[in-house]
């Protein structure tokens, strides 16, 4: 029996580059303040809930001297959410920068998500057990989860863990819900003088956690290169055997990032983005038109066979779908208190839901199939999501497709052949071993955020910019968490919440895609990208996504 791969065992090895300013080590690190910040929005709401750790000034990092306070500190750190590649390597970047500033400081690992500094669950991090993991994928080395961390109650079982053990400051490595909590963490403990600091590390596959200060959430790179190898493998089949029409679901939640950035590395036949969809107010009848209309058109010239990519979240985006499905979870709010609901059989479930929504509501409810009914009864998650990956959408689509051709035969004006193949990629690319880019941009995440804990800060995240340059190129730094919130409605009450980031229209990645997708339809420009590759000349092995070359204005290599 083998224990690892060969690449595995190699990655083991690789050496991430850390951003230029955390070269030198953390000894000599200088920091610098700008200027102070605000919330995006609803500044006087944040303000007032989060009045201890508010509107600090933005950090950065130089190599130029020697300011931090090297005093003896302790971390504890979770992996918080869906997993996305390089979550190892922040924790690994964390390590070496509080071990080099001082062996004896400590980092612990809280086991399984947030409910670990709840339950006081941990594992203390040595060098053995770090090595073991460095450069791979997934977050198996403690674990995640999706407690949400917001109540007083867990607020004082997290202090009482933290004084057992003796942290002085947590790492919440998470996405928007997550990082909104952590600043929520850092103001209660703020508020009680406990001295412990919060440090967020921006996480997600789904692209969405961006602005003017964080570039990209680390895992986008490595999934969406996996997510695009695996198209462009398909793409290739399509074209070999000219038979199918693939319906590729991709995850990404509610943004279209990841779809958008699969869509220029492969050039398939179509690509919905939600954000255009709502901004469009396109129907699904009208959704559903556009994709028969290049069905039909591709048929006429022979081909019998496509790839369409459709995101994870579209679903909540098409305007009747959005109003009905708010509707719904107002409904089921009150509904899942009612026991004989609770047990009741899904057909009944569906009669008594069509007969408490309102008309339009209902009529868009009671023309879904089944299948999409259930799903879009099944629970919510902790921060009131609906559960978009278990929402089949590409199958949904299939099917009104497929009605719609055979109108469209019976009226004489569609003769092709339409056969079908339903994909979801997504678990696919989650845990998939981080690519240079990420392996390198997590464990400077990861050495920064000690940086921002010896500069006495907290309710901040972690920031590495420039991403589009050499490492050694990078800025690090940090922003206030406040920086980037303001109020949404969840559960029906609103909440302070990081601003989520979707796709801009009128942005340089989305006007590529426009100013291409006719000719994507018809003709066919696919792309085959291949695996993400590790070991080699620099132009394969370190290219940046097209999205982040887009955005930073550096000529795409698409
Ligand atoms: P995060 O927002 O926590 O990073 O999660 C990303 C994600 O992969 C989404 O793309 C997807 O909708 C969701 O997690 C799936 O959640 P789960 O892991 O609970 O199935």
């Amino acid at each position: 029996m083998r224990d690892l791969s060969p690449l595995h065992k190699a990655r083991l090895g690789y050496n991430p580059k850390l951003a230029g300013a955390l070269q030198e080590g953390i000894k000599n690190v200088k920091f610098t303040f700008g200027e102070k910040t605000s919330a995006v929005k609803d500044k006087e709401d944040i303000e007032k809930l989060f009045k201890d750790v508010y509107g600090g000034p933005i950090v950065s990092f130089s190599n130029a001297g020697e300011s931090l306070n090297l005093a003896n500190k302790n971390v504890g750190v979770i992996l918080s959410g869906g997993q996305a590649p390089g979550g190892h390597n922040v924790i690994a970047g964390l390590y070496d920068a509080i071990k080099q500033a001082n062996p004896n400081n400590k980092l612990y690992g809280f086991l399984g998500g947030p409910s670990g500094i709840i339950d006081g669950k941990c594992v203390e991090f040595d060098d053995k057990f770090i090595d073991a993991y460095r450069n791979t994928g997934g977050f198996d080395i403690i674990g995640s989860g999706r407690t949400k961390l917001e109540t007083e109650e867990q607020f004082e079982k997290s202090l009482k863990v933290c004084e057992q053990l003796n942290i002085n400051a947590i790492v919440i490595i998470g996405g928007d819900d997550s990082n909104t909590n952590a600043c929520m963490l850092a103001q209660w403990l703020k508020a009680k003088n406990t001295g412990i600091q919060v440090i967020g590390c921006p996480k997600t596959i789904d692209g969405d956690l961006k602005n003017s200060q964080i570039e990209i959430s680390f895992g986008f790179d490595t999934a969406t290169k996996t997510y695009a190898e695996l198209v462009g493998n398909i793409q290739r089949d399509a074209n070999s055997a000219k038979k199918y029409w693939h319906f590729i679901k991709l995850m990404g939640r509610s943004a279209t990032h990841v779809g958008l950035e699969v869509a220029l590395q492969t050039q398939p036949n179509i690509a919905l983005i939600s954000e255009e969809v709502e901004a469009k107010k396109q129907s699904l009848k009208s959704i559903v038109d556009y994709i028969t209309d290049v069905v039909v058109k591709r048929a006429e010239k022979g081909k019998n066979f496509g790839v369409a990519l459709i995101p994870e979240g579209l679903i909540e985006f098409i305007p009747e779908m959005k109003t009905m499905i708010q509707s719904l979870n107002d409904l089921l709010a009150v509904l899942e208190k009612d026991e004989a609901f609770v047990n009741a059989a899904n057909e009944t479930k569906y009669e008594i839901i069509s007969s408490k929504l309102d008309k339009d509501n209902a009529f868009v409810f009671n023309s879904l199939p089944n299948l999409i009914k259930a799903q879009l009864l099944m629970d919510r998650d902790p921060h009131g999501n609906v559960q978009v990956s278990k929402i089949e959408t590409e199958k949904l689509l299939i099917e009104m497709v497929k009605a719609n051709l055979k109108k469209l035969k019976a009226e004489g004006k569609y003769n092709g052949k339409f056969s079908e193949q339903a994909h979801f990629f997504g678990y696919e690319g989650r845990c998939a071993m981080p690519s240079n880019f990420d392996a390198d941009y997590c464990y400077s995440l990861g050495y920064n955020a000690f940086a921002l804990i010896l500069a006495g800060l907290t309710g901040y995240l972690s920031s590495v910019k420039n991403l589009t340059a050499p490492a050694s190129e990078w800025r690090a730094g940090g922003v206030p968490l406040t920086m980037m919130m303001n109020m949404e409605k969840r559960h029906g009450v609103m909440k302070p919440v990081i601003q989520k980031a979707l796709v801009e229209l009128d942005g340089p990645v989305f006007k590529e895609f426009e100013a291409n997708r006719e000719n994507y339809a018809l003709n066919d420009c696919y792309i085959f990208p291949g695996a993400i590759q590790y070991y080699g000349p620099t132009e394969v092995c370190d290219n940046t996504t097209i999205t982040l070359q887009l955005e930073q204005k550096v000529p795409a290599k698409c």
